[in-house]
């Protein structure tokens, strides 16, 4: 097969012929196509099969042990103009990336398949959508491209309508951590992996194009490509309100995405819909307001701490056609993860007999892959062409202490600082040390494909275009108590925080003022049915000596981008710092 599109073929022809491929499959998408893939692979052992009976068409893939997560540090964003891609990024040359990577992949895929694999961010026939072609020798890439994206034969439809593309290459290399590359160049809208099989490494729609390269094209489009869910709060009267939250990697987006509400809000009618759990495009509509839509048609959700009582939604959809990235199993052969139930497992993520002495049976970066089609709170909006209206957007980080439950930005330009400000203790989502709290603004910090100062002058532009912008809120369901407990109960209960954030949207209910924002006034927050009462005064005290302390290491961060930290943006800190003293 080739197609009609003559840039495309030359370019498979090319990469085909550096590769030195053996052979090369254009994907088309089929449940034949997957089948055969599936067989393959159990064949070679790059996917096991899970308890049949439990788990029908469930699948187990070892990573290598060396390669369980994002890699910062060998990810570069490659502008002609270092400037261009910020403090923010690594950057290297143009030439010279392309120079480096040409050698990686000269002759990398000797005796193995490329796969062409279209896909399409956004519903098919989204005006806002964008496609892209990944070429990959990592069958494992096909299978997970094909559940989190439009991929295949529509999608190829769509790239020789269009005629442009993103281009991704990738090859798992020889997994080797230093041979491993992640070289975006959005001047050219392409990317090149090297040498990683592993998520946002290797299946390019995701990070790399709906993130790196979509956001470097939304700002001279006009409009934002963001690390955020997007759901749908249906109150008792039957009205959907939509709010699109940033968190970073490991906190909480893809529970808030598809939670269950508590069961008094339940009995009164209150319903949860999921449109998206990690990435989320927001376009200005003509009415001046928001909208959102989900570019992902599937999850790549973090496996540990899921569980009946945390995500029953998640659990209920992972019980057939789903992929289990390092997860551990039981003596059935089911799949496994802390967090989940009181079972012992047998097997560990790297396969050995489970020994707690070797840590945690599952890798704490653990992953499932399924189709958003099968949550059970899949929104009927999630395939509308025009996205979805957003009234709140959410910035939210994992802090033991200082941030409160939730605050409310004065107006835009406040959001945006809030949001540029933003800071959370690392995970396991990437290679490093966990829970040291880093900056983190938008949670895009490993994601925008740009300069940061630019960044925020591009989310303050667009407000200024919406004459009804959302409003814009922070929430913290992480922070603490003295032994170390969390003290908010989280998960369902985070609905509690979001009645409220929509009735400020509505406005409704009052709130109060400090200098960093507006809190909930005392009982605002509803807590009926709640076991246990926890401890409100904590959640929701201002502490000013704190809050001077953290100006100070805002404002030192924001010098780091200078000097294209927008002027607003230093006006806005100048207030905040001067109504705390
Ligand atoms: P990425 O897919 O890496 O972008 O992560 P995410 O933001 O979607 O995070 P996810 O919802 O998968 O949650 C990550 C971890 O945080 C899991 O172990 C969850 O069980 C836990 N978690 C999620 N929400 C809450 C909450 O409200 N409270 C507490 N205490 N833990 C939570
Ligand atoms: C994240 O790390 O934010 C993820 C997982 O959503 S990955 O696809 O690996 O980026
Ligand atoms: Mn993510």
């Amino acid at each position: 097969m080739t197609s009609k599109l003559s840039a495309l073929n030359e370019w498979v022809d090319q990469v085909s012929a550096q590769c030195r491929a053996s052979r090369v499959h254009w994907c088309d998408g089929s449940e034949a196509e997957t089948q055969r893939l599936i067989e393959q692979m159990l064949e070679t052992g790059d996917l096991l099969k899970l308890n049949e009976q439990t788990h029908p068409d469930c699948y187990l893939h070892r990573s290598d042990p060396k390669d369980v997560a994002r890699v910062e540090h060998l990810t570069f964003v490659c502008t002609s103009n270092k400037d261009d891609a910020g403090p923010n990024n690594n950057w290297m040359d143009p030439a010279e990336a392309h120079a480096l990577m040409n050698g990686l992949f000269s002759g990398c895929m000797e005796g193995r398949t490329l796969y062409v694999v279209p896909y399409c961010m956004g519903p098919i026939d989204s005006p806002l959508s964008r496609c892209g072609v990944e070429l990959t020798d990592s069958p494992y890439v096909v299978a997970n491209m094909r559940l989190m994206t439009r991929m295949g034969q529509a999608a190829l439809d769509r790239v020789e309508r269009e005629g442009t593309f993103v281009k991704g290459l990738h090859s798992t290399g020889e997994l080797d951590p230093e041979r491993r590359y992640i070289m975006h160049f959005p001047e050219e809208l392409s990317i090149q992996s090297f040498g990683s099989g592993y998520g946002g490494n290797a299946l390019l729609g995701k990070k790399c194009h709906a993130l790196r390269i979509a956001s470097y094209q939304a700002r001279s489009e006009g409009w934002l490509a963001e690390h955020m869910l997007i759901v749908g709060i249906e109150n008792p009267a039957g009205e959907v309100r939509y709010v699109a939250a940033a968190f970073p990697s490991a906190c909480g987006k893809t529970n808030l995405a598809m939670l269950i509400p508590p069961e008094a809000y339940r009995e009164q009618g209150w319903k949860v819909w999921t449109v998206g759990d990690d990435i989320c495009w927001l376009h200005p509509g003509e009415d001046g307001r928001l909208y959102a839509i989900n570019p992902e048609a599937g999850f790549f959700g973090v496996a540990p701490g899921t569980s009946d009582k945390t995500n029953p939604n998640a659990l209920a959809m992972l019980d057939r056609e789903a992929i289990f990235t390092n997860v551990a199993t039981t003596e059935d052969n089911q799949p496994w993860w802390e967090g989940l139930d009181d079972r012992v497992p047998a097997t560990d993520w790297q396969g050995r007999d489970f020994d707690p002495k070797n840590g945690p049976a599952a890798h704490p970066n653990s992953r499932f892959t399924v189709s958003i089609q099968r949550c059970p709170s899949y929104s009927d909006q999630a395939e509308s062409k025009a996205g979805v209206p957003i009234d709140a957007i959410v910035f939210g980080g994992r802090r033991a202490s200082l941030a409160p439950l939730v605050l409310e930005a004065r107006d835009w330009q406040h959001g945006v600082l809030v949001g540029g400000a933003m800071a959370s203790e690392t995970t396991a989502a990437a290679t490093g040390q966990v829970g040291v709290v880093r900056r983190d603004p938008m949670a895009m910090k490993p994601f925008c494909g740009y300069h940061f100062g630019d960044y925020w002058g591009h989310w303050l532009a667009l407000g200024e275009k919406l004459t009804h912008p959302p409003k814009i809120f922070q929430v913290n369901w992480f922070r603490r108590d003295a032994d170390g407990g969390f003290i908010w109960p989280g998960f369902g209960d985070n609905l509690r925080v979001l009645e409220w954030i929509l009735a400020r949207c509505r406005g409704e209910v009052e709130a109060s003022e400090t200098p960093v924002g507006l809190l909930p006034a005392d009982g605002d927050i509803n807590l009926d049915g709640l076991a246990e009462q926890p401890d409100m005064n904590t959640l929701l005290a201002f502490d000013q000596a704190g809050w001077r302390e953290e100006v100070q290491a805002i404002d030192a961060f924001l010098q780091e981008f200078e000097p294209r930290v927008p002027q607003a943006l230093k006006d806005e800190l100048a207030r905040v710092k001067s109504a705390l003293s």
